[in-house]
């Protein structure tokens, strides 16, 4: 085996200087140069301190103004700015487990979508109290996704996976008015909690937030991810490649990029077809290469081993290279730069979505009765575009790393059964693991999810905390662009054990794992919940017992801020390394950091120092562990 180093950040700033300057050869913008542009940046909005609710503003808040036309003080305009900005990522990630349901629903024997894991779907079935004796596979199927829709707008009760929560947890969520009702009931509480001359109170805009987030994480999220696995496979080991090195010169490279597996699947599929390989061919191309950017690259790389370009802000890197023939995308994350960037390169930047339209690209609407033939066209497209790549553009950076990715719950719960001598039932448990982290073998383990943001130096914060944790033998689960981040540094290699301490070094040998642990998506930080709940389950603890924090270093969306709020709300503490818009109010810092632990026994912490945030992370996680006496 050859040797195993770690690839340092300095050399992937190096890679993208080089593909930057031959953007500035052909004129093309990029978000460094933008950043510089929009800097510095509003320190009103910056602050959370600027109102544009209604029209009688905009109003700001200053020492000689310390309230807008309304009245409205600072801590009530950060306090709405924030329950706004979690509306926006809960109902992104719901929606997309919408369409997955929606996906679902049309699925039949033979056609576009399929049940790929009909176990998986039996599974769901029993536990929403299903019938599934004697039933077509499909008809549960249809069934099943029939109740997933329902879920968003469902009259009374609660969403349905709160069950899978500790016993007592789901009554005390109710009692506390933090339990999610119907999906898009929450989002429009929200919508209408921060309109003009409703809630101004931080305590009760962090309540909703928290609710807000909860009926992301443990329902449109959880939703997308379970149905997601019914239809084209639970996640297992798999392994694959990162970063720009994945690009082939000599293939018709094919960047898929968004969120939704539906389309990136179906892309996928067609670029093995034999018709489109041998169409390649015919156009000088040596075959066809299918990678990934942001949460897509998650999706088609734990399923299939579809390689991992890069993340959120390497996009604009798979387009600088002049190799590629298409960027197709459908939802979320997604630069509007892409169109005019690709304009400058041979570039089919190419939409999907009705949801996400930009210009300069071409829009080609993909949805479940079409898709095998749009996914054809787009292929088809990308093949035919190989003639017109200019071959004095092209640079590949010759930088790549293994990884080895797919570790849903399901998968931690078989690989890490052969760590301890534990029986485990025949449905699987999690106390293998559990045994690891009371007999301190392992101290405890970071949920490292999220982005990348410019105000922190890209990828940076994710590989150095990892470093570190693991080092102190904590182990890292990791989904989003956090994952692609570990990926491309080498750190879901499984020879990176030797970064870790003795005991997490040890478990990595005996159960054949990576340090850091790859689960999948954005909506995947689903799955987390679902281990930290059967964590406590196997345990008899309550989640906000267990020595596992969640971590955003990097985190830019809307989407990250309502994650960070049903981690929360789950009753996991959760470190961010960038704030949310919420300096401007003491107040809601206090609700946020303090206050919130007095329901969930959990709250953020925010420190921008990525040294310290990793010393505090290590800290909790010790605090944890003395309670429990372990
Ligand atoms: S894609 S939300 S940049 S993780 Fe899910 Fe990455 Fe953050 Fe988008």
């Amino acid at each position: 085996m050859s040797e195993f180093k770690l690839t340092p950040i300095e050399d992937m700033e190096a890679a993208t200087q080089r593909l930057l300057e031959t953007g500035a050869k052909v004129g093309a913008d990029s978000w460094q140069m933008r950043v510089k542009n929009q800097t510095p940046h509003c320190k009103f909005g910056e602050q959370g301190i600027c109102c544009r609710i209604c029209a009688m503003g905009p109003c700001r808040i200053t020492p000689k103004a310390p309230r807008g036309i309304c009245g409205c003080d600072a801590h009530g305009i950060v306090g709405r700015n924030y329950l706004k900005f979690t509306a926006g990522g809960g109902a992104t990630h719901s929606d997309h487990g919408r369409e997955i349901c929606n996906t679902l629903y049309h699925s039949e024997p033979g056609g576009a979508y399929q049940v790929k894991d009909p176990e998986k779907l039996k599974k769901l079935a029993k536990e929403w109290g299903v019938e599934t004796e004697g039933k077509d596979i499909y008809d549960l199927a249809h069934e099943m996704a029939l109740l997933g829709l329902e879920e968003y707008g469902k009259v009374f009760g609660y969403q349905r996976f709160l069950d899978r929560m500790p016993e007592g947890q789901k009554e005390k969520l109710i009692e506390l008015e933090l339990a999610p009702r119907a999906i898009d009931r929450e989002v429009s509480a929200s919508l209408h909690t921060t309109h003009m001359g409703c809630s101004s109170l931080p305590e009760q805009l962090v309540r909703q937030s928290i609710r807000m987030g909860m009926a992301d994480g443990w329902g449109g999220s959880m939703a997308g991810t379970e149905f997601s696995d019914v239809m084209f496979g639970t996640p297992k080991p798999v392994d694959t490649e990162a970063n720009l090195g994945v690009m082939v010169a000599e293939n018709v490279n094919i960047i898929v990029h968004g969120h939704d597996p539906s389309l990136s699947e179906k892309v996928c599929d067609w670029a093995e077809d034999p018709e489109m390989l041998a169409l390649a061919k015919s156009v000088g191309a040596k075959g066809i290469t299918v990678s990934g950017v942001c949460c897509t690259s998650n999706e088609v790389a734990m399923r299939r081993g579809i390689p991992m370009a890069g993340n959120f802000l390497s996009q604009e890197n798979v387009v600088l290279t002049g190799a590629c023939e298409a960027i197709v995308v459908d939802v979320q994350c997604i630069f509007p730069a892409l169109g005019p960037l690709s304009k400058c390169f041979h570039t089919k930047f190419i939409t999907t979505s009705p949801i996400a339209r930009m210009p300069d690209s071409e829009f080609i609407r993909f949805d479940a009765g079409t898709a095998n033939e749009k996914a054809k066209q787009i292929v088809e497209m990308a093949v035919m575009n190989f003639k017109n790549r200019k071959p004095e553009l092209v640079h590949i950076p010759q930088l790549k790393q293994k990884a080895t990715v797919g570790y849903s719950v399901e998968a931690i719960v078989k690989t890490l059964d052969g760590v301890t001598n534990s029986q485990v039932d025949e449905t699987g448990t999690t106390k293998p693991l559990l045994e690891c982290i009371t007999s301190g073998v392992i101290r405890g383990a970071v949920a490292m999810v999220g982005c990348n943001n410019p105000k922190v130096r890209p990828d940076y914060a994710h590989i150095e905390l990892m470093k570190k944790l693991i080092a102190n033998d904590i182990i890292v689960i990791s989904s989003g662009c956090a994952s692609q981040a570990a990926a491309k540094a080498g750190l879901m290699d499984k020879r990176a054990k030797d970064l870790c301490g003795a005991g997490l070094k040890r478990v990595c040998e005996l159960a054949d794992i990576p340090p850091v642990l790859h689960m999948g998506s954005c909506v995947d930080i689903s799955r987390m919940m679902v281990l930290a709940a059967t964590l406590a389950k196997d345990s008899g603890l309550q989640i906000n017992q267990l020595p596992v924090v969640g971590c955003a270093p990097e985190w830019m969306s809307e989407k990250a801020v309502s994650i960070g709020n049903y981690v929360v709300g789950t009753g996991l503490d959760t470190f961010l390394g960038v704030d949310p818009y919420v300096e401007g109010s003491s107040e809601m810092q206090w609700w946020l950091t303090e206050g919130v632990r007095q329901w969930t026994g959990s709250a953020y912490t925010v420190e921008k120092d990525i040294e310290k945030l990793t010393d505090l992370m290590i800290e909790r996680i010790e605090e944890k562990r003395a309670a429990l006496g372990i």
